[in-house]
């Protein structure tokens, strides 16, 4: 008889907030996709982490939302994934709190995500925004994930989130599993239009990204105007010709080419012919997932379908691990 091999699990998350970007997709919800027949995944809207920023409540209910058609709408099959909201599962709050205690200051003070978003809302430093990577532990660690998909910008959070649970396994027992990292191979950090040597981020000025739903004359004049330099030249170059480097990135992580072969395809043509066969990659990759947001985001009978059984299928896998951690730790069971 065959026997059943347990796949293996995978949990990520991405937070609804301002309008997902290419780096998102990219980074994170394209291999969201890739790998769902091969894992058993789970993929969050992480909406309690983005109240660690202030946010206007219409326009976050109106992202949330907007997030979750924009996953389905990228291809994530909702029977073959858990997809739901964060904060309808309150065993990560729970859990944030208990991984809190197990987490010392200095560690978190070494986050550069807190220093840089700290630097960018200087009246707003909350303690939500100081643990949010125990959060994002939480997240992990409560559905024993073996796998993360992130972009390279939350390699530092994954080490943490490693680290607090070696420190609770190492007190209690096997608790948890430690969870590996899965990034891209290419596209793993896509960076600004405006200004390469950072990351492209949806918190950022509008005309620094691409956003997934941006309309195919937005993302053309956006890619036009992205800063490259003046040499002309077509070579992957990432020091010292960061802006020509990030769009062939985006064009190599869109279409498989390698480095060469765009160089030897482009180089010598000019930027303008460049630049617009880039922004054709972009459109065609993002044109199709455009469309199926239209049909998706419009039937909200299907979203709260999709919303329910997340929310419930989430829910009992965290219930165990809660259970589990509850008895370790000596607090009030809920079954005496
Ligand atoms: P914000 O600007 O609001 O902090 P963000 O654009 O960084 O948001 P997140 O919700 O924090 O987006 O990230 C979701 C996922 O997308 C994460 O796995 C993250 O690593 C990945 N990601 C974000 N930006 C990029 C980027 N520029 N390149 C590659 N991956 C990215
Ligand atoms: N911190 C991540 C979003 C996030 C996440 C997670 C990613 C919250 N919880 C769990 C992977 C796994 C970010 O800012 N991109």
């Amino acid at each position: 008889m065959e026997q059943q091999v347990q796949k293996k699990r995978i949990f990520s998350g991405i937070q609804p907030t301002g309008n997902l970007t290419l780096g998102n997709y990219i980074g994170a919800l394209r291999n969201f996709g890739l790998l769902q027949d091969e894992y058993d995944c789970l993929y969050s809207i992480v909406d309690l982490h983005a109240l660690t920023v202030r946010q206007n409540p219409t326009e976050l209910r109106k992202a949330c939302l907007r997030t979750m058609s924009i996953f389905l709408a990228s291809g994530l099959d909702p029977e073959k994934n858990i997809i739901y909201f964060q904060s309808q599962v309150p065993a990560h709050a729970e859990l944030g709190w208990l991984l809190d205690c197990y987490t010392y200051m200095g560690e978190l003070s070494r986050m550069t995500q807190f220093k840089d978003k700290s630097a960018k809302h200087a009246d707003n430093i909350n303690c939500g925004l100081f643990a949010y990577p125990v959060l994002m532990a939480a997240d992990i660690l409560l559905y024993q994930a073996d796998l993360v998909p992130i972009g390279a910008d939350q390699k530092q959070h994954l080490e943490l989130c490693r680290d607090v649970a070696e420190r609770f396994n190492g007190i209690y027992g096997d608790v948890f599993t430690i969870p590996e990292g899965y990034f891209p191979k290419v596209g793993a950090r896509v960076m600004s239009l405006q200004e390469p040597t950072r990351k492209m981020s949806k918190s950022d000025p509008e005309d620094t990204y691409i956003a997934i739903l941006d309309k195919p004359d937005v993302i053309r004049k956006k890619i036009r105007r992205a800063v490259t330099d003046c040499d002309n030249t077509v070579v992957f170059d990432p020091e010292n010709k960061p802006g020509v480097a990030n769009l062939m990135s985006i064009m190599s992580a869109l279409s498989g080419r390698t480095m060469d072969e765009i160089s030897a395809d482009y180089n010598g043509l000019g930027y303008g012919k460049f630049k617009d066969a880039v922004a054709d990659c972009v459109i065609a990759t993002l044109e199709p997932i455009q469309a199926e947001y239209e049909r998706i985001s419009a039937d909200k009978a299907y979203l709260q379908q999709v919303m329910d059984s997340g929310r419930e299928r989430a829910s009992a896998i965290a219930h165990k691990t809660m259970l589990k951690v509850r008895k370790k730790l000596g607090i009030a069971p809920w079954k005496l």
